[in-house]
């Protein structure tokens, strides 16, 4: 079959951000856009003559156009077989449970994760290593630099593969299979939890509901809840992937999953309720009348995973995100095991996965993930905290209520401010940066600062750094606020700020969270000048 060379004009905007190159589809559909990156990371991947590829998205608008060019380029690159989800699908986590399992040199993954899709949409192209996990920024950078620089891209001559049928075709020199994208991934999940225990919890008459939010996670939580763990049909809710979503933004948190929000605060709330993203990886955990933290639930499951099959042996340590809120680091430190702060972006967790430094790790933004995979996992996080509800027999919120008396409770929150001007935004940053000597021992309200600074991460397995990956203020006071620019928007710069603080009274454990953060909100507002600085006299998104 020929193989063609096709000239291709160079960009100079395929900088992978936080988590791959994301981009407005329309951005995407300009000539030669998308082949010209798929063609850099072919080139940037070391040895992909004779190797295995892993290539699947989220489903959403354009998923299918792209993944028959990215089949037909890796099959002109010299990969030797090509897996690939039916109808083009694969979570974000089933991928790296794919590429893992099939020793493959990685996997594209295509997704735009938590961003709305559709023609007006986001779309976005990752690359994950052989680990499972998104390629580190060595290799990002060197992609962006062969994008910068390419002459032409190496593409098959050939039919479009018909996604909708399991098993193998011919596709140039290479094989290419279509596989179930669910099989490998539910296998992986009956190896980590007790699927006995979590479909006696079901058969005792317990009820949850799983809000897919029309992405990728319908057909998993479908399969794995209802199928196999017998939840009743009808658990699982906006089951089907759609390629807008159905108009949802497929963010799990309280503003875009109001409906779960609104079930789990009204009269007829089941015992559990979750929800996850547009490519699978974040979830969202609520108890009746009580939304958890992605923090606190990254703290609860530190302190409880030893109770399902696969974390028996207890944990090596735990690691967070900077901006991810310190209650599992409470957890670590009476376990007795690592904790380790990373900046924002799963990318940092792999080495510390890989060198068995940590078991567990998770982020503010809606990620759980564990030693499985190297990706964080939505559905995986909902089936741990199924099988510790099994095991511990008590309603979700009465645990995290124990946990909150056992440990203090953080008080958390993030102020987004979206669609600035990007120039406005990075100036906001730099006069916080240029006042970080003078800020200790100022007060602001009651508030004294403490310490603060610019994060910088030393990986602790490679002595990489990686330096201004936010900037956090830690009060006297025991309260903390972070801010940091966002690397996954496709408009403009958003401003985010994280805000918290530590309470370990019980008796203040149910106060309203924005009350108790309000005077860590107005020294953040008063420190970093937000209102005159970015022309908002309030954030566009509160989760
Ligand atoms: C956001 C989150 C970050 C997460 C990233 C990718 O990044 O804050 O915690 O890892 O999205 O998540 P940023 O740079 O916009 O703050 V996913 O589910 O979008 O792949
Ligand atoms: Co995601």
């Amino acid at each position: 079959m020929a193989i063609n060379r096709v000239p291709t004009t160079p960009f100079s905007d395929q900088r992978p951000g936080t988590s791959g190159l994301r981009k407005k589809v329309t951005v995407f559909q300009q000539p030669r856009y998308v082949e010209n990156f798929i063609q850099a990371i072919f080139d940037t991947v070391d040895g992909a003559e004779g190797a295995t590829l892993v290539i699947g998205g989220d489903g959403r608008y354009f998923n299918e156009t792209v993944i028959q060019m990215a089949l037909k380029m890796a099959a002109a690159n010299g990969f030797a077989r090509i897996l690939v989800g039916r109808r083009g699908l694969l979570s974000t986590p089933a991928a790296s449970c794919v590429i893992r399992k099939h020793k493959a040199i990685g996997g594209l993954v295509l997704s735009a994760s938590h961003n709305p899709g559709g023609p007006d949409g986001d779309f976005g192209i990752k690359f994950n290593m052989a680990h499972g996990g998104p390629a580190p920024e060595s290799f990002t950078e060197a992609v962006f630099k062969r994008a910068s620089a390419m002459a032409e891209y190496r593409i098959v001559d050939a039919p479009d593969v018909d996604l909708g049928r399991l098993g193998e075709t011919r596709l140039g020199d290479a094989t290419v299979q279509v596989i179930d994208p669910v099989a490998d991934y539910a296998e992986l999940m009956e190896s980590l939890v007790d699927f006995q225990r979590i479909s006696e919890l079901f058969r005792s008459g317990f009820r949850m509901r799983f809000d897919a939010l029309s992405a990728v996670t319908g057909p998993y939580a479908k399969a794995i809840l209802e199928d196999r763990l017998g939840a009743p049909a009808g658990t699982v809710v906006n089951a089907e992937p759609k390629p807008d979503f159905g108009g949802h933004h497929p963010d799990p948190n309280p503003v875009h999953a109001h409906d779960l929000m609104d079930l789990m605060y009204g009269p007829d709330a089941p015992d559990f309720g979750a929800a996850s993203d547009g490519d699978g990886d974040r979830n969202m955990i609520v108890a009746p009348g009580l939304f958890v933290t992605p923090s606190d639930s990254l703290a609860i499951l530190t302190a409880h995973a030893h109770l399902a099959p696969g974390y028996q042996g207890g944990l090596t340590g735990v690691a967070r995100s900077m901006p991810t809120s310190r209650a599992a680091d409470r957890v670590a430190a009476k376990l007795g095991i690592r904790s380790y702060e990373t900046p924002t972006g799963w990318k940092f967790f792999a080495n510390l996965l890989d060198a068995g430094l940590i078991t567990l790790c998770g982020e503010e933004s809606a990620g759980t993930g564990s030693n499985h995979i190297r990706e964080k996992d939505g559905l995986w996080a909902v089936l741990l905290w199924l099988d510790i509800l099994a095991e511990i027999k008590k309603p979700a919120d009465q645990i995290v209520r124990d946990h909150w008396a056992s440990y203090g409770r953080d008080y958390y929150s993030r102020h987004d401010y979206e669609d600035l001007d990007t120039k406005a935004a990075n100036d906001l940053m730099d006069k916080l940066r240029g006042k970080l000597a003078t800020l200790p021992g100022q007060r602001f309200g009651d508030l004294t600062v403490e310490h603060c600074d610019d994060f910088s991460y030393t990986d602790p397995v490679d002595g990489s750094v990686t330096p201004r990956q936010g900037i956090r203020i830690l009060f006297k006071e025991d309260a903390r606020a972070v801010f940091r620019l966002s690397g996954t928007g496709t408009s403009g710069a958003t401003l985010r700020v994280y805000l918290e603080r530590f309470e370990p009274d019980v008796s203040r454990h149910d106060l309203a969270v924005a009350d108790v953060l309000a005077p860590v909100a107005n020294a953040a507002n008063e420190i970093a000048d937000i209102v005159r600085l970015t022309g908002r006299d309030a954030p566009s998104v509160i989760t």
